[in-house]
């Protein structure tokens, strides 16, 4: 069954980013849990900065799950790439996922490779960062699934990377791959900007699917722009999906206010509630 998720960032470097609820990790998880979501996605500074402990008697007083936790800081922190052209900053990139990897994995949880996949510029060429990208998902993937868990790669759109912009080019970037444990993540706002079908680019991914970014056009919670949903939820159905959609969305024009319309959508388009 398909669950529903709301993020959480704990960057404050990342203040202008899509992200629901900032900071106070105990109050958020309370919010969460008050507006209903089955579980959380936690954007961390670093796997030192968070406490496990903590995180752990968190999700288990307020019922939630950890759906998935973002490794962006590396790049918005740190400027580590998995595709940097100096190979130092590249294994610092690689052990900085791998570190969130293996902390996510203790809750049942996958990590997620999206901007620290870097782009192709100056002197490096795109075969050249497609190749150093795959190295490193061929060495993180398996670490995540030796722990039980896939890994998730996210394609984003144009603005952000040059590398893997559509559904198209993140199957052509795995298809390779050795381990099958990567999975795409996609993320409706980044498809409303690069892909022609959002809905028949899910149905090619098909299993392949991990993860959604439950965004609308213009990156604000699901109702508050004007995406087709409809067949994106069909799609979704019939392609077995049974992950989460997670709200990485702007909150506007509040926090709460984005969480609780995330939340009539997804009943309204997950539940069949169609009071809304
Ligand atoms: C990360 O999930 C994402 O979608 C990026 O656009 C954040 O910069
Ligand atoms: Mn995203």
């Amino acid at each position: 069954m398909i669950q529903s998720a709301v993020t959480i960032s704990l960057v404050p470097e990342a203040r202008g980013g899509p992200f629901v609820f900032r900071g106070d990790l105990p109050q958020n998880c309370a919010r969460a849990s008050a507006l209903g979501f089955n579980a959380v996605e936690i954007f961390p500074r670093s796997p030192d900065s968070i406490n496990a402990k903590e995180l752990q008697g968190l999700l288990r007083d307020h019922n939630l799950k950890l759906a998935a936790m973002g490794t962006g800081a590396g790049w918005v922190v740190h400027q580590l790439r998995l595709t940097d052209p100096s190979s130092q900053v590249r294994a610092r990139a690689k052990d900085f996922v791998a570190s969130l990897v293996d902390f996510a994995a203790a809750f049942g949880a996958p990590a997620i490779v999206g901007s620290m996949q870097g782009k192709w510029e100056a002197d490096v060429s795109r075969e050249q960062a497609i190749e150093w990208l795959r190295e490193a998902l061929d060495s993180l993937g398996p670490r995540a699934h030796s722990a039980g868990v896939p890994l998730f790669f996210e394609h984003l759109n144009r603005y952000e990377t040059n590398l893997v912009n559509t559904v198209a080019q993140g199957l052509e970037l795995l298809a390779p791959l050795r381990t099958k444990s990567v999975k795409l993540l996609c993320d409706l706002f980044h498809m409303n900007i690069e892909e022609q079908d959002v809905a028949g680019s899910l149905r090619e991914a098909g299993s392949t699917v991990g993860h959604i970014h439950f965004a609308d056009t213009n990156r604000r919670a699901i109702g508050y722009g004007h995406l087709d949903v409809k067949p994106i939820a069909t799609a979704l159905h019939e392609i077995g999906y049974s992950g989460f959609v997670s709200a990485e969305i702007v909150p506007l024009p509040d926090g709460d206010s984005a969480a609780s319309q995330t939340m009539r959508a997804f009943n309204q388009f997950f539940r069949g509630d169609h009071s809304c």
